[in-house]
């Protein structure tokens, strides 16, 4: 049985992208694969994070998961600290990790934009600390959204150059990437995929928004010009962004959708038809999270079995990799 590896960072509340593009998918696929699934606190140290929040934002991701039907019995969920061996692993990796191969990822270059002021090393080392996520748990796949590719991309060069380097110790990993949710992009600005960090609120829809918030999202969101309700992410981004958001959440083609938006006066009952089918999409996760509010102590366990179960796989990857390199 293959493995997959994957993981969410608590640095904001969970978004319609990161549902679509990621955890929905992960549901589907723990039925046919060794799956383990972390909510990954140290990589969201590498922002600013209020301590006083801090501890529940990151059960709120581990909320999320089981809400949205991860299975603590066909899955092992767990947070990343509670298994030392993602930072130790990510040391061992960072001496075979070449600054350049860093300084080009993406994701770095947008986010040393924005954290000017108090850029640390942390946000640099943050691919190689998703290296070693993956590595540890001899990953085949990733699910993940298409923002993700490129430092899965890294995970592979390294584990490459350290089996190389020391002999064959790891397995070469894969981004698993569905077409469809790859990339939601902001409701506010259809060119920057939706982000937990956007600066406003109107960028993206939150999983436990409610049916009110989201009714005025979607109606500020904005549109293209022209009226025309059609499928072009070239000349109408916005449009083609929410008509994404529509079939995914309604379960229905986008030629569908097409259709019956053909003779549209504008774009207000599309707007609204579209609200509704998120309002409804998001109803059974949200009601199961309400459920799991009264029941921190049952998820409490859930996480510390996940980390035990964890922490053996990843335990057995260290000792061989300390072998290997001669450590003693
Ligand atoms: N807009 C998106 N569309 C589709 N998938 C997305 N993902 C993120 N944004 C989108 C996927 O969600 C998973 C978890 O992401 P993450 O929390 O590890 O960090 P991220 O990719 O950096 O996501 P955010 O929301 O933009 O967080 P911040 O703003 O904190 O950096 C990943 O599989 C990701 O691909």
């Amino acid at each position: 049985m293959e493995t997959i590896f994957s993981g969410v960072q608590p640095s904001g509340a969970l978004h319609l992208g990161n549902y679509l593009g990621a955890i929905k998918n992960w549901v589907e696929l723990q039925n046919q694969h060794r799956s383990v699934f972390c909510v990954v606190d140290l990589h969201a140290l590498t922002v600013p994070q209020d301590p006083k929040t801090f501890r529940e934002k990151i059960l709120s991701i581990a909320k999320i998961y089981l809400a949205a039907g991860i299975d603590p019995e066909k899955s092992i969920i767990f947070i990343q600290s509670h298994v030392k061996e993602h930072a130790e692993l990510c040391w061992i990796l960072n001496t075979i990790s070449r600054i350049p191969e860093l300084e080009r990822m993406t994701q770095f270059k947008e986010k040393a934009e924005r954290h000017k002021k108090d850029l640390n090393m942390g946000l640099f080392d943050y691919p190689v600390l998703m290296a070693a996520d993956i590595l540890l748990y001899k990953t085949n796949a990733v699910p993940v959204g298409e923002d993700q590719i490129q430092h899965v991309e890294l995970a592979r060069t390294l584990a490459e150059r350290f089996n190389n380097y020391f002999g064959e110790t790891f397995v070469i990993p894969k981004a698993f990437v569905r077409k469809e949710g790859a990339r939601i992009m902001g409701l506010d600005d259809p060119s920057k995929k939706m982000s937990k960090s956007a600066p406003s609120a109107a960028n993206y829809i939150t999983l436990t928004d409610s049916p009110e918030i989201i009714r005025e999202k979607i109606k500020k969101a904005v549109t293209d010009s022209g009226k025309e309700i059609i499928f072009n992410p070239i000349e109408k981004p916005a449009i083609a962004n929410l008509l994404t958001i529509y079939s995914l959440a309604s379960g229905r083609l986008i030629e569908d959708l097409q259709k019956q938006y053909a003779n549209a006066a504008g774009y207000a009952e599309f707007k609204n038809d579209l609200s509704e089918a998120v309002v409804e999409f998001l109803r059974p996760l949200q009601e199961k999270l309400k459920e799991l509010d009264s029941n921190e102590d049952v998820m409490l366990k859930i996480l510390n079995d996940g980390a035990q179960k964890a922490r053996q796989i990843a335990s057995q990857t260290m000792k061989e990799v300390k072998d290997k390199i001669g450590l003693i």
